[in-house]
């Protein structure tokens, strides 16, 4: 890695799957016989919000259970130990990289651990399950709280920062993700229009594997430390 000044690492439920945490398209497609693709979006937060707050919640409960795996602390250590600079954007809403040791975390979908106040705008940091009934810290006001999280059809977070560390890097390593979902799934295309080289670690092949110069297929928790060493 000695020769690169400048890493963008993308993550994907598949870093996550090594700690146990089902991926979207691994975990046969259902939760409560319903599509997590149906779930996460802002129809079926107005159609049905009962059902969206419990697949959160049941979410959140599920971090209480599980925890960060080498994948994780591989990457806080690339953070804490290459002597240029490493930017972590991820797609994923659980919290492993923070426990994994990483300080920088770019949160593109959001965060399972926060709810965003409808009323006031607050948002807050909730490891509880919360709902409709639960009203607001902030404006105290109850039917307002929605899970702060980027639903399909939503403008991602962050992605002004994300544009500027892909104009600039000299290395992008895409990991555990099945590159079915922009723009996440395009960062590759901005990586290689700077010039840079890029890593794809997945377990299997993903919709955009062709456009990566190395394919390192097995588990993530496996090969990251690997990478890293
Ligand atoms: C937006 C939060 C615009 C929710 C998520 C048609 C064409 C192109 C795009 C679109 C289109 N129609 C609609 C769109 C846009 C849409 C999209 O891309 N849809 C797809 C399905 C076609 N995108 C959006 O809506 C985005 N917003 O475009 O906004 C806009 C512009 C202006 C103004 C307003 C809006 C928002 C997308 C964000 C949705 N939210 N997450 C939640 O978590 O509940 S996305 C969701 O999918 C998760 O974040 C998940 O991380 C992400 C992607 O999935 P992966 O992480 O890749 O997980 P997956 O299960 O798919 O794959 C796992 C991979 O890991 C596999 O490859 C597997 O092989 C690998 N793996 C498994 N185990 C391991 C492993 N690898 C290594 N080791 C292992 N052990």
């Amino acid at each position: 890695m000695g020769q690169y000044q400048r890493i963008v690492i993308l993550t994907g439920a598949g870093v996550s799957a090594e700690s146990g945490i089902a991926t979207f398209r691994d975990a046969g497609g259902l939760w409560e016989n319903h599509d997590p693709m149906e779930i996460a979006t802002p129809e079926a937060f107005a159609r049905d919000p009962g059902l969206v707050y419990r697949f959160y919640n049941a979410r959140r409960e599920q971090l209480r259970n599980v925890d960060a795996n080498p994948g994780h602390r591989a990457i806080a250590r690339l953070q804490r130990e290459f002597a240029g600079e490493v930017f972590l954007v991820t797609q994923n809403v659980d919290d492993l990289h923070e426990r994994g040791g990483s300080e920088q975390v770019c949160h593109m979908h959001g965060e399972l651990r926060a709810a965003l106040c409808l009323h006031c705008g607050a948002r807050h940091r909730t490891e509880s399950s919360f709902d409709h009934a639960t009203p607001c810290p902030d404006c105290a006001v109850s039917g307002g709280l929605r899970p702060d999280i980027v639903w399909f059809g939503e403008m991602p977070y962050h992605m002004q920062e994300i544009d500027v560390h892909l104009a600039r890097c000299d290395l992008f390593i895409s990991v555990g993700t099945s590159g079915q979902v922009y723009p996440a799934a395009g960062f590759v295309r901005e990586a290689l229009a700077a010039g840079a080289d890029t890593i794809e670690i997945n377990k299997d092949t993903s919709g955009v594997s062709t456009w990566f110069h190395q394919q390192r297929q097995g588990p993530s928790g496996e090969l990251l430390p690997r990478l890293v060493e």
